[in-house]
Formats: C-alpha cells, structure tokens, sequence
C-alpha cells in the first residue's frame, strides 16, 4: 500500500515538472489586447508607450482577440474573398530581422503568444506589427519595446 501511494507521488511530480518545463516560466510577460484601433493592454487601454525589458530576459507577450463579435461575425457573412478582415498575425522585429512570428490570432483562436530572449543578437529595441492585411492594420505597426 506504502509503495503504491509513493509511486502515485512521484507520478504527480512528474506531471508537475513536465507541464512546468513545457510552459517554460518567461521572466516577464506582457497581455496585449488586438482589436482594430490598435494594440491595448490588459484593461483596455490603448498602449501609447514602449515596453521596458532588461538584456536576457526571457520575454513572453500573449495577444488576445478583442474584436467586437458583431462586426466579425458581420465580416464572415460576406463571400470568402471579401473576408479576413478581422484575422491578425504578429511579427517581431529587431531592426534587423524578424525574430519571431505568432500563429494566426482569429475568432477561432483567440489567443497566441510569442516569446524571445531580450537583447539577442545584440538587439536593443523591437518592433511588433500585425503581418495581414487586416481591418485596422495602420494602427497594428508601433508597439515597442526596449531593452535596457
Ligand atoms: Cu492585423
């Protein structure tokens, strides 16, 4: 009975470990909400300032889709060539080269996340724009942060 509780425990342990190492724990981590007025934070507000991160710092950003379900569902009534308006992607910039990219942040997947090491490569700043051709993507180009 002893043995079998014990193993049980370092079953448990297991598992902890192994979803702790999978979601790889980022230094920092900054929400950003998406809509088409541009990039906000986590109550909403639009971010009008850079994001400070320190040199080596593993860095997560998490987007969410904050779209008015109205207006996409609007959107996806119309014919398949028309629509996709409402679909959005994120590509981060060191000035030099794109560093990381997310998945598609849709109606459907709402949330994705894309992470870095700060100041790889020598990078001091970066740049996050949305890579589609999307309702609202003149206000997806300026979200920034630095490192330092
Ligand atoms: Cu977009």
């Amino acid at each position: 009975m002893k043995r079998v509780f014990i193993f049980c425990i370092a079953i448990m342990l297991f598992a902890i470990y192994a979803l702790d190492a999978r979601a790889g724990n980022p230094d920092i981590e900054f929400t950003v909400k998406i809509n088409k007025d541009g990039f906000h934070d986590s109550t909403g507000r639009p971010i009008a300032s850079p994001f400070h991160v320190k040199k080596g710092q593993s860095v997560r950003l998490t987007f969410h889709f904050d779209e008015k379900t109205a207006e996409v569902l609007r959107d996806m009534m119309r014919s398949a060539q028309e629509q996709q308006g409402f679909v959005h992607a994120f590509a981060l910039h060191s000035g030099k080269e794109i560093v990381a990219e997310t998945q598609e942040l849709s109606f459907k997947h709402r949330q994705t996340t894309l992470d870095f090491i700060a100041g790889d490569k020598g990078a001091t700043s970066y740049k996050i724009y949305c890579t589609m051709m999307c309702f609202g993507m003149e206000h997806l180009t300026n979200l920034t942060i630095e490192v330092g």
